[in-house]
């Protein structure tokens, strides 16, 4: 081969080199901080999307399931589960060393409704919802047992009121439910990280609800290790300070805290602010979609700020924050394209719709390098 050859491949490798790490990727710079991760969905759990999964590998430490290891995919009917693609996504965390996140085994949301009822369809009683959950929780967990390093074990169970939700599994089973459910998924595998997960918690009624609630369990006996803080944010809220605060009192309690789907939606939204009902959906208007055609600098510019001021918050409070985790990759995939109004262009993540990194990562790096 010809000199020129080999030095044109060179430059060219240097090149593509150059593109692919222009500065220290993310989990890098945190690597003595916590682990960094991005909810993943099917496509990129199955490498249709290998731009996202190369961002994914570079740049993170971590990895949850959208939504391929919830109730409805992998248990849709009573008699059969479907691992195929929880597999193949437990596969990508060990194939790339990833702190493997399972997410979630008693929620409200996308649980099928016979999980619920007889097959009359009238509500069954607490043991045989009991029996059920038992059930499903040694076959899920305990078949990704020392791979899965983490579990949101109970979901969204405090409501914005500040009380315990009334969804079917409080309804039929009580606090005495989530207490079981963290000590199945503690028999089904010893040494995972055992979450209570919830969206809003920085709110003082809501927060004070949640802590009340963690003490409960803990003295029922319930093994949990930590609380996640979802973080679905809006840009003006909430105070980041109710942030700060809500870390510092839950650790108090004793258990880790982990940012555990992290996002900030710029897009104006009509009513009460930052929430993550999901049972929400709003009628469309041009005007709750100003930035169809790209981000004005000005947003950009307030999108960092915020982003650097969360993780400003998580460093200070290291000790205890043992996770970030983003809820999606880029732009692409926010959930917030689809809500709380559908069809809308959203800029919620750290990563922009041509897979580049937005200035929010350089600025969540520089808080690191502080
Ligand atoms: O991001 C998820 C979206 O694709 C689903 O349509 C939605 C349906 O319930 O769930 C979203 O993820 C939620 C997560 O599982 C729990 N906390 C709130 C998240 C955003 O709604």
């Amino acid at each position: 081969m010809k000199f020129t050859t080999i030095l044109a491949g060179a430059v060219a490798l240097a090149a593509m080199t150059a593109a692919v790490s222009a500065g220290p990727a993310l989990k890098d710079a945190y690597k003595n901080a916590f682990v960094i991760g991005a909810a993943l969905n099917a496509g990129q759990i199955t490498g249709q999307d290998a731009k996202s999964d190369e961002i994914v590998v570079r740049e993170f430490s971590a990895i949850s399931p959208e939504n391929d290891l919830k109730w409805e995919r992998i248990h849709p009917a009573p008699d059969g589960y479907h691992f195929d693609i929880a597999d193949q996504y437990v596969a990508f965390g060990q194939a790339h060393n990833l702190y493997t996140v399972g997410h979630v085994l008693v929620w409200h949301a996308q649980t099928p409704r016979w999980v619920f009822q007889d097959a009359q369809g009238k509500p069954i009683s607490k043991d045989a919802l009991l029996e059920r959950l038992r059930s499903h929780i040694f076959t899920v967990v305990g078949r990704y047992k020392g791979k899965i390093k983490a579990w949101d074990v109970i979901n969204e169970v405090v409501g914005d009121d500040g009380k315990m939700r009334q969804s079917p599994w409080y309804q039929i089973g009580g606090e005495e439910l989530f207490v079981k459910a963290f000590q199945w998924a503690h028999q089904a595998d010893p040494k995972a990280e055992l979450t209570y997960n919830d969206y809003n918690i920085e709110n003082p009624d809501k927060r004070a609800e949640a802590l009340a609630l963690v003490k409960r369990l803990k003295a029922a006996g319930a093994p949990i290790t930590t609380v996640g803080i979802q973080a679905h944010y809006m840009l003006g809220e909430p105070d980041l300070k109710l942030l700060d605060e809500t870390i510092g009192e839950f650790a108090k309690l004793g258990v880790k805290v982990a940012l555990t789907e992290l996002d900030i939606d710029v897009l104006p939204r009509p009513g009460n602010g930052a929430t993550a009902d999901v049972a929400l959906s709003l009628a469309a208007d041009p005007k709750y979609n100003p930035y169809v055609n790209g981000l004005p600098a000005d947003v950009q510019q307030k999108l960092t700020e915020r982003y650097a001021q969360v993780f400003a918050f998580a460093l200070k409070h290291k000790d205890v924050v043992n996770r970030i985790t983003t809820w999606g990759v880029t732009d692409n995939d926010t959930w917030h394209n689809g809500w709380p109004i559908r069809g809308r262009t959203a800029y919620s993540l750290l990563f922009d719709r041509a897979y580049q990194a937005k200035p929010s990562v350089a600025a969540i790096i520089s808080e690191a390098q502080k």
